[in-house]
Formats: structure tokens, sequence, C-alpha cells
């Protein structure tokens, strides 16, 4: 057990683990477990001592099977993470968190912290402060997939006891690109915090937590989530005049501007043929 982190876990797996996420969290995330199990379709590079690496597509059941045997937990990071014409996002969104909990029931893995995002809640104004009992607005096929994995999770906890953390991520960056991430920036440090609070809380149950840093300005309220003790230590305030300065003022007609997805809520949603 490593005692720094107070951890339990023996093998935690970590899908989407080449990602931008993943690569942030893979070395502080080896720090809760014995044994860290990559997975992505993509490559991981060379693996440290105690990483295991299981190349897997989320969209093929057999695949992600393999990569959730043997698990205590699973952080899922993986998926498309923009805006994606629908099928896409279907088979490594939808159908992937669908095979990963299919998986999840199959090898007994009962806590999953689900990588969901603010885009569940895009269509709310910047000027209101949210709480997780507040109904989704996604802003596109791509939010509209993390509320089908908020909506299947839940499932998964009331007919199974699978508990889930899903954490709407607001903007998880090394820092804030622009004024609206002032309010939705999640330090990666705060990012390993957060993920370590879900997965150490001894009761979990099913928690929808709002990602993001210790941020004077900000659009959501964590109160549904006490339980998990999540606990931010750092901030986008220290980056406020870096931003200010290096950006120009907001124009408040433009969609971006007003709505708590930004530039997500003209993204052009990209249309398939249908049918013959
Ligand atoms: P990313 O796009 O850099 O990483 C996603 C990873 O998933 C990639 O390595 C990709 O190869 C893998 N992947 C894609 N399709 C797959 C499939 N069919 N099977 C297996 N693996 C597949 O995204 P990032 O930024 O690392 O985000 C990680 C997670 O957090 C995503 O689920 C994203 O939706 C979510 N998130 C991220 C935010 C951020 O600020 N970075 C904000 C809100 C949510
Ligand atoms: C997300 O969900 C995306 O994965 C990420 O690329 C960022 O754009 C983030 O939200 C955001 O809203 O800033």
């Amino acid at each position: 057990m490593n005692s720094a982190i107070g951890t339990t876990f023996n093998r935690i797996l970590l899908t989407g683990a080449a990602g931008g996420l993943g690569q942030a969290l893979r070395s502080r995330l080896s720090k809760n477990c014995e044994v860290l199990r990559l997975s992505d379709i993509q490559s991981v590079g060379d693996l440290q001592s105690n990483e295991e690496f299981v190349k897997a597509d989320l969209s093929d059941f057999e695949q992600i099977s393999s990569a959730v045997v043997g698990c205590d937990a699973i952080v899922h990071l993986g998926g498309i993470s923009v805006e994606a014409p629908f099928k896409s996002i279907m088979q490594a969104n939808i159908l992937g968190v669908y095979h990963l909990y299919e998986a999840a029931v199959k090898h007994g893995v009962k806590r999953i912290v689900f990588a969901s995002s603010n885009h569940v809640v895009g269509y709310y104004s910047q000027g209101e402060t949210i709480d997780a009992e507040d109904a989704p607005r996604p802003d596109g096929y791509y939010g509209l997939s993390k509320v089908y994995g908020e909506s299947l999770s839940r499932m998964y906890f009331d007919r199974y006891g699978i508990e889930t953390a899903c954490v709407r991520i607001g903007s998880s960056y090394p820092k804030p690109k622009d004024r609206r991430m002032l309010a939705t920036w999640l330090s990666y440090d705060d990012l390993h915090r957060l993920v370590t609070a879900c997965l150490e809380t001894p009761i979990l149950n099913h928690t929808i937590v709002f990602g993001m840093s210790d941020n004077a300005v900000t659009w959501w309220d964590n109160r549904c989530a006490k339980h998990i003790g999540y606990r931010p230590q750092d901030s986008s305030d220290s980056f406020r005049h870096e931003v200010f300065t290096t950006t120009s003022s907001p124009d408040v007609t433009d969609a971006a501007a007003r709505h708590q997805g930004g530039n997500f809520v003209k993204a052009k949603l990209p249309r398939e043929r249908l049918g013959n």
C-alpha cells in the first residue's frame, strides 16, 4: 500500500492514457496503486516498472474486457474529447462507455471515475450558478454522449452497486488559455486531487462533481459532492492578469461568450448521410 496517498488499490485501469489528461495523470496516479494499467487505441510509449499496457478500442467489447479484468478501479478518460460526427461519438463514447460498464460487471469492478464534461451543461448562461441537480443542457453530440455516460453509470449503480464519480471536467490544461477558462480551469494537480478523492472516499455512491480549481469566478456549486472531500489547492486567479492582457474583451452578443460551453455551442454539428 502506498502510505503517502493511503490507497487500498492494487491495480487501477487508466483509459485514454495516451491523451492529454492521460499523460498528465499517468505519473501522478501511479502513487494511488501498486500497478497502473494503461489502455488506449494509441501507443503510450515506454512503460515504468509499475505500469502495464493493454491496447483496446472502446468500441470492441472483448478488447475492453481484457483491459478491465484484474482491476480494482477504473479512471475512464478514453474516447472522443471534442465535437465530432455522431457516428464516431457513438462508437467511442456511447458504445464505449456501455462496454466499459458491462466489463466492470463481468469482472467485479466496483468503483469508476468517469471523465464527464462541462459540455453536459454547456447551454447554461455564464451568468448563472448551477449545481449537480440542475438538468443537463448539452451543447452538442459530444456533450450528449457525456449525458448518456452519466445516466448509464447511474443505472449501473442502482442495479449493480458500481459506484461512479462523474467528473464534469471544466478545462484542464497547464494554464487557462482564455477568459472563459478563468472560470472553468482545473490544474493537473487538482485533477489528480479530485480523482484521488473520488477513488478514496469511503462511500461514493453515484456522484456528479464539477472539475474545477479554486477559481474566484465560478459557475458551478459542488454542494452535492461534499462527501468526497475534494479540496482544490490551485486557482486560475494567478493567471488572471496574464489572460486579461493577452486577450480582448468578449463580445457579449456572441453565443460563445454568453454560454458556459464557450465555443462548443457554436461548433458545427457535422451532418452525416442518414438512410440510403
Ligand atoms: P484526448 O483526446 O487528448 O484523449 C482521449 C484519448 O482517448 C486519446 O488518447 C484517444 O486515443 C483515446 N481514444 C479515443 N477513441 C478511443 C477508442 N475508440 N478506444 C480507445 N481509446 C480511444 O482528451 P483529453 O483532453 O485527455 O480528455 C480526457 C477525457 O476527459 C475525455 O473523455 C474528455 O472528454 C474529458 N474531458 C477533458 C477536458 C479537458 O479539459 N482536457 C474537459 C472535459 C472533459
Ligand atoms: C472538453 O470537454 C474538451 O474535452 C476539452 O477539449 C476542452 O475544450 C474543455 O471541454 C473546455 O470546455 O474547455
